[in-house]
Order: structure tokens, then sequence, then C-alpha cells
């Protein structure tokens, strides 16, 4: 199984900007994380999903009986999200009741606001679906992992919401399939849009060097600078009243792994880390979160800093 993440990047040669998709097989090992984008095709799904009975969809293709046709079918109240289209759909047995679920992904071109994505569970018990939440047409990740040790999966989703500031943004969600309702374990973005803590603080330091830390896990450590700075001093000095503290950006990486081996996952975090307006790119804060069902909290437990963008995807948790 091949696995794909889509990245925006921006390359900031001033204000050029361009948004690329890159791949990866990080968790091509891993038996129980199934991964589908919707433009993957269907033999990308575990061989034990149903692809044989897909919901039937509209007649006629026309984007208003599309709209009105999913509408109806998932009793969809919200006027935001309008403009209906189905994006993606597959069988899994999600609750572990012996019976397929259908996952299924709608979209809602909105026009002019942000285009926004639902995520919808239907089976013989009915259907439950999340709100709809925001994405830009630059990708996104559907992957199933058990983090919380129920042996049911949860779903992992990675999207790909703007292309602007260092790698791009995303917006990172957990959701668990719980009381034939669809309930929210994680999201990188709060209601107040502040972002997730993973602990990582760093700044320039004389010598020209970049300082990082992480105080959730007592990581620590310095890193030559990869390029020259004109503002540091002859004898390498930073003038007093020169700031230059790190901006961890969104999670680029977000995928869950088992770093203990106990059937339990983690998800392994990746933030592109730069200074001065994320012109000055530093390398890439890594972190591994935990989820603690019992008092429904996430920590990060493990991290640690590196000068590239491809060591996010290999497995630095075992070092
Ligand atoms: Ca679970
Ligand atoms: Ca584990």
């Amino acid at each position: 199984m091949v696995l794909k993440r889509c990245i925006a990047i921006v390359l900031v040669l001033m204000l050029a900007l361009l948004c690329a998709c890159s791949g990866g097989n990080q968790a091509a090992n891993v038996e129980s994380t199934h991964s589908l984008q919707p433009t993957e095709s269907i033999t990308d799904m575990p061989a034990d999903i149903t692809t044989t009975d897909i919901t039937p969809t509209p007649t006629s293709t026309s984007a208003d009986n599309a709209d009105k046709y999913y509408r109806e079918k998932y009793n969809i109240t919200d006027e935001t999200f309008t403009n209906i289209k189905q994006d993606n759909s597959f069988f899994f047995d999600i609750d572990g009741n012996g019976r397929m679920d259908e996952i299924i992904v709608l979209k809602s071109d909105t026009g002019d606001s942000m285009p926004r994505l639902m995520l919808i569970i239907e089976n013989e018990r009915g259907i439950a679906s999340t709100q709809g939440f925001d994405y830009e047409p630059f990708g996104y990740k559907t992957q199933l992992a058990d983090v919380d040790g129920d042996k049911q999966q949860e779903i992992v989703v990675n999207i790909c919401v703007a292309m602007t500031g260092g790698w791009g943004g995303y917006l990172s969600k957990v959701f668990k399939y719980q009381d034939n309702k669809i309930v929210e374990l994680f999201s990188s973005q709060n209601i107040i849009d502040i972002r997730f803590d993973t602990g990582f603080e760093g700044k320039f330091i004389d010598g020209k060097q970049f300082q990082v830390s992480n105080r959730f896990t007592g990581y620590k450590a310095k890193f030559k600078l990869l390029e020259e700075y004109g503002f540091y001093t002859a004898d390498g000095k930073l003038p007093n009243d020169v700031d230059y503290t790190a901006m961890f950006d969104s999670f680029y990486t977000f995928e869950p792994v088992d770093i203990d081996n106990d059937g339990i996952y983690e998800i392994s975090i990746a933030q592109y880390t730069s200074v001065n307006g994320h012109t000055d790119a530093q390398g890439a804060a890594l972190s591994i979160i935990k989820y603690f069902p019992k008092n429904k909290e996430w920590k990060v437990i493990k991290a640690t800093f590196v000068q590239t963008f491809d060591e996010a995807n290999t497995a630095w948790w075992k070092n």
C-alpha cells in the first residue's frame, strides 16, 4: 500500500508560491492502518473491504441534483454546506460488529467562501455525520487506526487547507465512531483557532546557532545555522535588538504509528520550522502524541528536531 501525502510547499522567492504533492510510505508496513485519498484508485483499499455495494450515485450528474440528493439522503441541514458532492467512499467495519459500514466524505464547493468537508458513516443503524470542516482543494488523507485501545479504528484525517506560509496550512483531526455518532477526539485547531501545542520553542542564539527545545519531553539541542545570516556580528553575536524566535507551523505530517508495538496507535507529527517570517527554514520539529482515554487527553511523549524535511518520514522515534 502506498500512502501519499499532500504537502503545500511555499518556496519563498519573495512572492512566488508553489503547492506540491509528495509521496511517502511511512506506514506501508502498518497492517491495520488504511489509507484512501480522493484521487487514489479503489485497489488501494485493504482486501477485506467490500467494494461491490457502492451507494448509487444520483441519476443526473448536474450539480443541483447531486446537492439535493445528498442533502436529502444524509439529512444535511447546514445551510453553509452547499453544492454538495461525494468526494470519497469506502467500506470498513469500523465498529467491529461484523457488518460493513460505509465511510463517506462529502465535499461542499461553496464558491466564495472556504470549501468544506463532511464525514459520514452509514450503516444498518442509520447515519452519523460530523460538522463541515475547512478544506482547500490541495488534498487530504484519511487513515484508520485504533488510537484509544478499544480495538476499533478511529479515522485520522490530515487536510491541506492552505498554501500560504512554510509548507502550507494543515488541519489535522481524529474522529471516533461511538454510539452511532462521530465524535471528534482531536483537532489541531481549537474553536478559537489556537493550534494544539506540541511544546517546541526555538530561537537563533550567539555563535550562529539555532537552539530548540521541547518543554513536554525535556528535549534540547543546538544546531549550526544552515546558512550565513548578515545580522550576526563579525564575532558571531546576535544583536540585542533582534528577536529571532522560531515559528512552528501546522502538521504537514500527521500519521498514525504504533511506536511501541502494543496495537494502540500513536500519531507522528512534523512541523515546518522557520524564523523571520517563514523565510529562514531551520528544519522540522518532530513529535509523537499519544491519546490517554481515561483523561481524554493527548500528550506529547517524544520530540526531536531535524535540519531536513525528509527525515520527518523515517522512524526517528526508534533512535
Ligand atoms: Ca479505537
Ligand atoms: Ca502504541
